[in-house]
């Protein structure tokens, strides 16, 4: 099952599978990303309240990072003049970067979309701006991003067939473009999303015309958008035997630990989402024992810690009463603790199911974990 590995070119090997479940690697020049992966977002080049390093130590092997942002500010064509993202932001493992679309349309002001790509003005300061499927491959590559994705229309749930099918084709027209723009890059690659909403039909229609293009990876994305949990994972589901088992599949912005757990088991090798940077800012602490609000006031005397057996300083170390107070008075190392806390969680959640897939025991592994949260919760 395992395929030759090098380390000059893009590689995907499955070593274990264990029903739907994969584990294995992707190659690349800059190293090597374990799956199934969990990506830190790190829109604006930094995984927000972290060091680089503090990342890399987790063991992340691969960042995200967003067009949308960068191209705005610093620009693409200046972080190119100082020598890229990597030296930038000082990470020098993979980098994957968003094609740009999906936050223009969640974040920007008077966003058009045609044809010919989005027109939008900035969230910073108002200026217009136009990124067609091409301008966005060229930005990733002035970035120079490892792993580019397509430009993509992605439509919120629920709607309408006809303005998912309109997206879905649109979507498919623009991965062509952007597959030619990209041409050969040995070493990086380009991935495919697949549209579609809710709706089978059009998710195996999106599914079988990427896979036709014979791209690097495939990305499903347009879920987590609105819909329940149940329709997310039975979308996966549809797509999942659609694809080529050769190439590594990436759900993109999912999930809940109970999200990455479910996808897992149904094949996804690749996530990214702010849930865990994001809820470390609010407070919210994700851990072995479930999730744990820091700001409840049940937590202001209490001296134990998020979790005595992690491996992470900041789960084994600081007691949820100093946590409580950190978080009720706005302090940064509130943030900086449960944002590290959260990204080590996320990290560990991923190395056990690698290691779970690996011994064939996977569905345990998910049914010790789920019993553990309600076992806290009780
Ligand atoms: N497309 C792109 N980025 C995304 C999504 C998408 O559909 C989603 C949906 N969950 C998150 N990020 N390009």
């Amino acid at each position: 099952m395992t395929e030759p590995l090098s380390s000059e070119t893009f590689a995907f090997s499955v070593d274990a599978t264990d029903g739907a479940a994969r584990t294995g690697a992707i190659s690349m020049p800059r190293g090597k990303i374990r799956t199934p992966a969990f990506m830190p977002v790190g829109t604006a080049a930094t995984v927000k309240a972290m060091y680089p390093e503090q990342v890399r130590d987790l063991g992340a092997d691969v960042v995200l990072g967003n067009t949308y942002h960068l191209m705005l500010r610093p620009g693409a064509e200046r972080m190119a003049r100082l020598g890229g993202l990597h030296r930038f932001m000082r990470w020098d493992g993979p980098i994957l970067t968003d094609s740009g679309g999906f936050q223009v349309m969640s974040l920007s002001a008077l966003r058009k979309l045609d044809e010919q790509g989005v027109t939008f003005r900035s969230h910073i300061d108002g200026t217009a701006h136009h990124m067609g499927p091409e301008r966005s491959i060229e930005i990733q590559g002035l970035l120079g991003s490892d792993i580019q994705m397509q430009l993509d229309e992605c439509v919120r749930l629920p709607a309408e067939r006809a303005e998912i099918e309109k997206a879905m084709r649109l979507s498919l027209r623009w991965a062509e473009r952007c597959r030619v723009a990209f041409g050969e890059q040995p070493g990086k690659a380009m991935f495919g999303i697949v549209q579609g909403g809710d709706i089978p039909d059009l998710r195996v229609e999106s599914a079988r015309a990427l896979t036709d293009l014979d791209l690097k990876g495939y990305a499903i994305g347009g879920l987590a958008v609105g819909e329940p949990q149940a329709v997310m994972l039975a979308m996966i589901e549809t797509v999942e035997p659609h694809l080529p088992t050769a190439k590594p599949r990436y759900l993109m912005g999912v999930g809940t630990p109970d999200d990455l757990m479910q996808s897992v088991s149904r094949g996804i090798d690749m996530f990214d989402c702010v849930m865990p940077t994001r809820a470390g800012r609010h407070g919210l602490a994700y851990t072995r024992h479930g999730r744990i609000n820091l700001r409840n006031a049940r937590h202001a005397e209490d001296t134990a810690p998020l979790d005595e057996a992690s491996s992470c300083s900041a789960a084994r170390d600081y007691s949820r009463a100093y946590l409580h107070h950190l978080v009720r008075s706005d302090e940064i190392l509130g943030m900086m603790l449960l944002t590290w806390n959260n990204l080590a969680y996320y990290q560990e959640l991923m190395a056990g199911m690698r290691a779970a897939i690996g011994a064939g025991r996977l569905a345990e592994f998910i049914g010790e974990t789920k019993q553990e949260w309600a076992r806290a919760e009780a």
